[in-house]
Parts: C-alpha cells; structure tokens; sequence
C-alpha cells in the first residue's frame, strides 16, 4: 500500500496521524480543500472538531471547490468552528449559520476562484489539506473523485496536507490538469472538442511544502438523486423535443456538449437519452457527472464525457471503480475553471439546462435565495453555464413545498440569472423559447405554457394589469409584485399549516 500510494520515497517521512497533522492548522488559519460534491478530505475536520470538543477555541475560514458532504461543512458548521466559508455548498447547517449571520458566506461563479485566489484575492492560502489517490515516483498529485480548484491550492498553499484514500482505485489517467495563465494576455485554452486532453494526467506540487501525509479509509458521501419521477420526466421530454425540433430545422448542429446541472431534474434529462433513439451519440461537457452518465457509457450513448467531478451514488460507484479502464476511455475530470470556462463552453457551444428556485414571467431566474432571503445553496456553476452556452434553459418544477407555492412568479425575489442569459424556461407543463419573443410574448407564454394550472388566473390577472396601468417594454406593477410574491408565499405557507 504505502509504496503503491506514496511513491515518491523522500515524502515516506512524513506519514502521521491527524493530531499531528491538524496542529499546522490554528485559530485564523485560511483553509484550502479539495472537494467538488466529491473527494473531500474527512479526517482533518474530524480532528478539529475533536481539538473543539476538547475545549480548544478557534475558527477557521474555509475554502473548497464547491460542495462537500456532511464529513466536512456538517459537522465543522455543528462544532461551531468556521468562520467563512466560500463557495457554493449545500449543507443544511451551515445554510442555517449562514443565514443567522453566523458564518460569512460570499458566493462566486465557481469558474472564477481558482484566478482570484491566484490573485491573493482570498488572503495567503496558509494550508491545503487535499484528498488523494496516490503521489506519483516524482512527487506529483493524483486526485480522487474530483479536481475543482485542487490544482490552484495546491500551487498556492504554504504548508499541504494530503490524505491518501486507500479505498480510492489509484485514479491514474482520468485527469487532465490544466491551469490557464494569469491575466493579463492569456493565451487560449487549447481545449476545442469535449475529449481533448490539454493538460497532465496529475497535479504539479512542490514536496517541500507537504507538512503531513495521512491514510484514510473514508468514503464520499454523495447527494442521492431521486430516480426520475412524473415531473423530472416530463421536463426532460420537453427538453429534449425541442432539442431534437431545433437540430431538425437546422437552428443547432445535431453535436452539441450538454451541461446539465446537479439534482433530480439534471439525472432525469441525462436518463431521458437512455430511451430516446433520436440521441444515440452525445457529448456530455458538464461540472458535475452523475450516476447517468455511467448508464449512458454503458449503452454506448457517450463519445466523451468532461466534468469537474464524478458524483455517484454507492452502487455506481463501485461500477465505476471495476472498471474503470473502460470508463477511463469516456471521461475526463478537469480542473473547474476549465470545466466551466466562459470561453470553453462558447466555443463548444454548449446546452446548458440548471434548475431555478423561480423563475418570473419575463424570464428573470433566481436560483439561490427562498423569498430573496435565505440562501439555499448558492450559484454553483449555473452562472457559468447559463451566461455562456449556445442554448440556454432554466427549469423547475411549476410548483415548490408540494404544490403550495407557484414557482413562477411576477418577479423574482432574487436575481441570478437574467433574461438575457436564459433562453428556453421549462416546466413539467410546457416550455417557451423566449429567444424570437418580445418581453410581453414571454409573459404570456411563460403564464400559459409553464405556470401551474392553479396559478395561471393569478398570474395573468396581474400580468394584464400590470399591461394597462404601466405598460412599458416590461409591464409591472412593482408593489403588486412584491405583494404577489409574498402572498403566493403565504397562502403556500397558511395551506401547510
Ligand atoms: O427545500 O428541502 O427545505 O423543502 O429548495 O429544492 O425541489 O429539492 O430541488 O434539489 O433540484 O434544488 C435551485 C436549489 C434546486 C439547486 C436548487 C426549496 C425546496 C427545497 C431544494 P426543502 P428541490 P433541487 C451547476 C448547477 C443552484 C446551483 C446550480 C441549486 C429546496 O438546483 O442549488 O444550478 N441550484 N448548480 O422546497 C420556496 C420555491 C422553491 C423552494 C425550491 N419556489 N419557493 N422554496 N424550493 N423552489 C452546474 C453543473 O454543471 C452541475
């Protein structure tokens, strides 16, 4: 084991023990992880919130690619040892500190990180502790489950710590690592189709700063995505008859990357191929790769599949470590500025489909903030995508909290992403291609096709109002709105009690 993981001999020495390797991190410490829903580290949090539960005061500002899982956000958020926390993530208690103030939170397009933290705009990158697979014969990194900004910290952090997954299969040839320069006069991304491989199979590092090398037996704890169901199944049908309705008439070329974001709609969509005869060769460039994607390989339906991270359920995981050889052939795990990189995902063209909280009548989309206020998980990627793709689609079920609350509303409490980044809106009732349509076309479109039968009235009314009383290129009535807004939030609220 210890020679087949730790290849490079001079960094034998420093094999240890979490305590030992958790003393380099102290109170103010600024944190760098890797972990991208996926290959996070998960025995030096345990060993901080052990330190906590000894008494020891402190707090940390942690920084990771994107979300972790509960090994991480969870229970450091619980021992109450964070500080701050950037980016996305998606961890119940840490959105509740989040919102009480408790723990500072600033969302970023995750494309962005890696060259602001390059930047020094993060503060000293003090410590990296990353998950990985092995230490090459000359000292580089190859990481586990996923890359996200690991490339960066690494390159970046004074001091490493590295926990060696002894249940990770050693991952080799499954990266490509790639970090653009900074600006300004950066050269291209030489990266123009979803297979090319523009990097190094592993992460350049400099072993004279690794502190600490653990051993680690702890596995990834992925969401778990619901198989589709009536509504994700209908919303991928939409998508994909009109994808099929626009190749037909020549609009897109029939080889477009799809992107599709994380959670149950994004798995319904990518299984709506498995059925679909009309789709028998895709491209998948994407940040995060689902349990799909393996059936999708295994049906022969994937000429190459690019993600930032593989987040896969216990099952498709250990499908997925058997034979990785074969999947090894199909996907390539990227650094995230790369796998959402504004000026990769142009020149692919992307299909980029991400799910909203609400979306309004003229196609305004929040995705992160439930009434404007609370935050839920935070931008993710979906600003990357939905600002960059050659064909755009917002999605979300009609209605939220089990039918109670419309989830298309006059205005939206919270904007992420805006009408002129979205181009398709679905719901499980119908879809609108807003692109040859006026702002008013939108809004009729988006009542009559996408709103739930039980708020269409509602909507229109206002909507029809709004027409005659302001008028405008964009008819509103802004205190109605709001007051729309609040009271479909409170008649939801008054019907679940
Ligand atoms: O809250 O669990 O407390 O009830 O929001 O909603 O329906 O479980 O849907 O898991 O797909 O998440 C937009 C949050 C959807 C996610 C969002 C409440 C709802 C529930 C979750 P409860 P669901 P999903 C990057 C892709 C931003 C980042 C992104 C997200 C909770 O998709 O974080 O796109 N997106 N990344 O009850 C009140 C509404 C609501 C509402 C939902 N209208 N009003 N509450 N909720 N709608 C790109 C990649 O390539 C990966």
């Amino acid at each position: 084991m210890l020679t087949d993981r730790v290849r490079f001999k001079p960094l034998q020495d420093k094999i240890t023990d979490p305590a030992t390797a958790a003393r380099h991190i102290q109170n103010g410490t600024n944190l760098f992880i890797s972990g991208f829903t996926a290959g996070y580290p998960k025995l030096i949090p345990q060993e901080l919130v052990k330190r906590a539960g000894n008494g020891e005061q402190f707090k940390i500002n942690l920084f990771a690619g994107a979300s972790t899982g509960d090994m991480v956000d969870g229970i450091l958020a619980r021992a109450d040892l964070v500080a701050w926390r950037r980016p996305y993530m998606s961890d119940k208690f840490m959105r509740e500190k989040i919102n009480r103030g408790e723990i500072a939170f600033k969302d970023d397009h995750l494309s962005q990180l890696s060259a602001k933290v390059r930047a020094g705009e993060w503060g000293s990158c003090d410590v990296a502790v990353v998950e990985a697979a092995a230490i090459t014969e000359k000292g580089h990194l190859i990481p586990t489950m996923s890359v996200g900004n690991t490339p960066t910290y690494v390159r970046e952090a004074k001091k490493i710590i590295i926990e060696i997954s002894g249940i990770s299969p050693l991952m080799e040839g499954i990266h490509d690592i790639f970090i653009p320069e900074n600006p300004p006069y950066r050269m291209p991304i030489p990266l123009y189709r979803t297979a090319d491989r523009i990097g190094k199979p592993f992460i350049d590092m400099d072993p004279g700063r690794v502190v600490a090398i653990l051993f680690s037996a702890e596995k990834d704890h992925c969401p778990i995505f619901m198989p589709p169901n009536s509504i994700s199944s209908r919303i991928a049908e939409h998508i994909l008859d009109f994808v099929q309705h626009e190749i037909k008439k020549d609009r897109i070329p029939s080889s477009l990357p799809w992107q599709a974001g994380v959670g149950d709609v994004a798995n319904a969509v990518l299984s709506g191929f498995i059925e679909d005869k009309n789709f028998d060769s895709i491209d998948i460039y994407s940040e995060v790769l689902q349990d799909s994607v393996l059936d999708l390989i295994d049906l022969g339906k994937v000429r190459a599949a690019s993600g930032s991270a593989l987040t896969l359920s216990e099952k498709a995981r250990e499908r997925f470590f058997n034979e990785i050889y074969r999947y090894r052939e199909k996907i390539v795990l990227r650094p995230v500025e790369i796998s959402n990189s504004p000026e990769v995902i142009r020149r692919l063209g992307v299909i980029a489909i991400n799910t909203a909280i609400e979306i309004d009548i003229y196609g305004q989309v929040n995705s992160t903030h439930v009434m404007g206020t609370q935050l839920m998980n935070g931008i993710g990627g979906s600003g990357d995508f939905i600002r960059n793709g050659a064909l755009t689609m917002m999605v979300t079920p009609s209605t939220a909290k089990g039918g109670l609350v419309s989830a298309i509303v006059p205005m939206v409490s919270h904007v992420d992403h805006s009408e002129h980044s979205v181009d398709v809106v679905v719901t499980e009732y119908g879809l609108v291609d807003t692109r040859p349509l006026t702002p008013r076309q939108v809004a009729e479109q988006v009542i009559h096709n996408c709103a739930h039968p039980d708020f269409r009235d509602q909507l229109w009314d206002y909507y029809q109002r709004a027409v005659k009383l302001r008028g405008g290129h964009e008819p509103h009535i802004l205190e109605k709105a709001f007051f729309m807004h609040q009271l479909f939030m409170e008649e939801g609220d008054m019907r679940v009690k």
